[in-house]
């Protein structure tokens, strides 16, 4: 990294600052967005290697499209920083994922430049598709481009688009940024394919070296060269394996060196002349620029803060672990016991704290690639085949498999453990990836256990437990560091601090701690509240059900929205009785990205919160 400064980006204030710039010019504005994103993301977190990673590809974008007319999708969105700062929004990238700063993600309220909100893999040529066709029935000019990295295209959701792409063989512009890998190493027979058609850079050489031999001899060389060309095709064919893109209805460019600004646009500029969707294959290095991040981009995918000149990051929780660690030690403890059980990721292994199973047994796990719902169907094949499946994702991408859940794992009662990591208030990383649904559509599915630890004592017991039940079960557990329990590990539905109280307080997951303070807090002040430990969060416990008419009032706290979550549930339990309940949780799932503590407290989710709740009702 050099540390020549931000001297000519400073002068782009927008879009049309761009207009003019020679190639030069451009490959210093390349240099110094990497500078600003390094330092801004060494201090807030963020999505490192991606964005790095782009910076190429995003000034070609720039300067061969109207990015306020012409309509840019980015595939998860984590790569568009610098397409931020080049729209307007340099002068506030410093506050990047901080409350009230820009989002990490592009969002249509944020700027007119951002196309369409992602956040969630997979959906850019979906979206794109569907802006282009709105565009043909107003007849506006644009041209819509969709891109997505290599990781995204395992989403069977992109296949789909592209067969849909296809079939209506209008214009649309996919941009296919591949560094191989998606958080990690990407994987199957996509990234294989790919693998192959990269080759084709050798292919295209061979082709030019072969022409430049033939031409050269004149006479019989010339019209071998003609002969060649009218079995171009079969030539491809045989040195590449297969043109499936072309197979499939889109024209194939490339693939192109994703960091050459000029090889770009001139491709960009060829796309833009075809009357059919364009499939143009980019090869990018994630963390270019920056060697830490060049080295291990999966360490600098999504990172915390870290120091500039040596890569440390610095990371908090004064030595606490996390519930993703907790997750990582149970899981490999049952490995050890059963050689049933196996574990499924969507390519999130290291994220969903698989990687110590990985190692310790690489037999059985599978990384099925960015496809949630395909894990959760095969992980129902296999509970039906007799393995006990562990499929560890995070909450806010267990959506994409709902219809999975109810139709291939609830209704057959296949014992399938989801490991939900990420539920509730994710923090910076905001809207898109918050985990507040989980309660709410879990609790709808037939047969279905959900259990919510609360620190480091449950965890491991509900882990063994999940996998011990003969039915689907979810344990659900924040992002966030897992506490010591007050009072040791107490048995399942216990009633605490007050054993025959007027006040009852209900925490979901860790949750239950604070609740455990804020009845220690009125106890002190005279008024008697009782805490119920109650790590299975669904089906509601005989034990609880049969408390509930005895108190005076019900106060349940959880990290999910208050729609269809735990108290929702207390609330159908108690239509008919007279005990008053009160519910602290979120209104809605509109929540934007700010520390995971601040939203907490926001969401009266504190021991004082509770305390105070508890005396405006009383
Ligand atoms: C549905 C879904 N599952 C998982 C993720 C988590 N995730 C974010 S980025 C990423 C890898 C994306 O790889 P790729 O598309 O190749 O982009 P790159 O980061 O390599 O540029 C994953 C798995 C997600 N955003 N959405």
């Amino acid at each position: 990294m050099s540390k020549g400064g931000i001297a000519l980006l400073e002068r782009i204030n927008g879009p049309e600052d761009l207009l003019g710039l020679g190639a030069k010019e451009l490959d210093v504005l390349a240099q110094e967005l990497r500078e600003l994103i390094i330092t801004v993301v060494s201090k807030n977190g963020g999505h490192l290697a991606s964005n790095l990673g782009v910076v190429e590809l995003t000034l070609a974008l720039h300067s061969e499209f109207d990015v306020e007319q012409d309509r840019i999708v980015w595939d998860v969105g984590h790569q568009t920083y610098a397409h931020k700062i080049l729209t307007g929004r340099r002068e506030r990238f410093a506050s990047l994922r901080q409350e009230g700063g820009l989002s990490g993600f592009p969002k249509r309220e944020e700027s007119h430049c951002d196309a369409f909100n992602t956040g969630h893999a997979t959906t850019s040529i979906s979206a794109a598709l569907g802006l282009a066709e709105a565009a043909r029935h107003c007849a506006s000019p644009i041209h819509v481009v969709a891109v997505i990295g290599d990781g995204a295209l395992t989403g069977g959701m992109a296949w789909e688009a592209i067969n849909h792409a296809a079939h209506l063989g209008k214009p649309l512009i996919v941009i296919l940024n591949d560094n191989e890998m998606s958080i990690a190493s990407n994987v199957g027979a996509i990234a294989r394919y790919l693998n192959t058609l990269r080759t084709t850079r050798l292919y295209r050489q061979t082709k030019q070296d072969v022409q430049v031999v033939l031409k050269g001899i004149g006479g019989w060389g010339d019209s071998m060269w003609r002969w060649a060309t009218r079995f171009k095709d079969s030539v491809k064919y045989l040195l590449v394996g297969g043109m499936v893109f072309e197979e499939l209805g889109f024209t194939y460019l490339g693939p192109i060196d994703g960091h050459s600004i000029p090889e770009l646009t001139a491709v960009l500029r060829q796309a833009k002349q075809l009357t059919g969707p364009v499939l143009i294959h980019c090869l990018t290095e994630k963390g270019k620029g920056y060697l830490p991040a060049l080295k291990q981009p999966d360490q600098y995918h999504s990172a915390p803060p870290f120091m500039v000149e040596t890569g440390e990051k610095i990371e908090g929780g004064g030595g606490l672990p996390t519930f993703t660690h907790l997750f990582s030690e149970a899981i490999c403890t049952l490995g050890r016991q059963s050689s049933n059980v196996v574990a499924v990721t969507a390519a999130m292994r290291e994220g969903t704290g698989l990687g110590a199973f990985t190692r310790a047994f690489p037999g059985r796990i599978y990384d099925v690639g960015i496809a949630e719902a395909h894990a959760v169907t095969f992980a129902a094949g296999a509970a039906a085949g007799g393995l006990r499946p562990i499929v560890a994702v995070y909450s806010t991408f267990m959506q994409r498999a709902y219809d999975q859940l109810l139709h291939d794992v609830c209704l057959q009662n296949l014992p399938v453990v989801l490991c939900l990591d990420r539920a509730g208030i994710v923090g910076e990383d905001g809207e898109t990836h918050h985990g507040l649904y989980d309660l709410s559509f879990l609790r709808t599915l037939p047969h279905m256990t959900i259990f919510a630890p609360s620190g480091q004592e449950d965890f491991p017991r509900l882990l063994e437990e999940a996998l011990r039940l003969e039915c689907p079960v979810a344990l659900r557990y924040p992002r966030d560091y897992a506490r010591e329990l007050p009072m040791g590990l107490p048995v399942h539905g216990t009633l605490l601090v007050d054993e025959q109280p007027e006040v009852l307080l209900v925490g979901v997951g860790p949750l239950f701690v604070e609740c455990y303070q804020a009845a220690i807090n009125l106890k002190r002040q005279g008024i008697r509240a009782g805490v119920w430990y109650c790590p299975q969060v669904w089906p509601l416990e005989d034990a609880l059900l049969a408390l509930l008419p005895h108190v005076k009032l019900v106060v349940t706290a959880e990290d999910n929205v208050l729609v269809g979550g735990f108290g929702a549930s207390l609330a159908e339990a108690m239509s008919a009785q007279r005990t008053r309940l009160v519910r602290l949780g979120f209104d809605s799932g509109l929540i934007q990205h700010a520390p995971r503590s601040v939203l907490l407290r926001r969401a009266g989710l504190t021991t004082e919160n509770i305390v105070a709740a508890v005396m405006h009702a009383l």
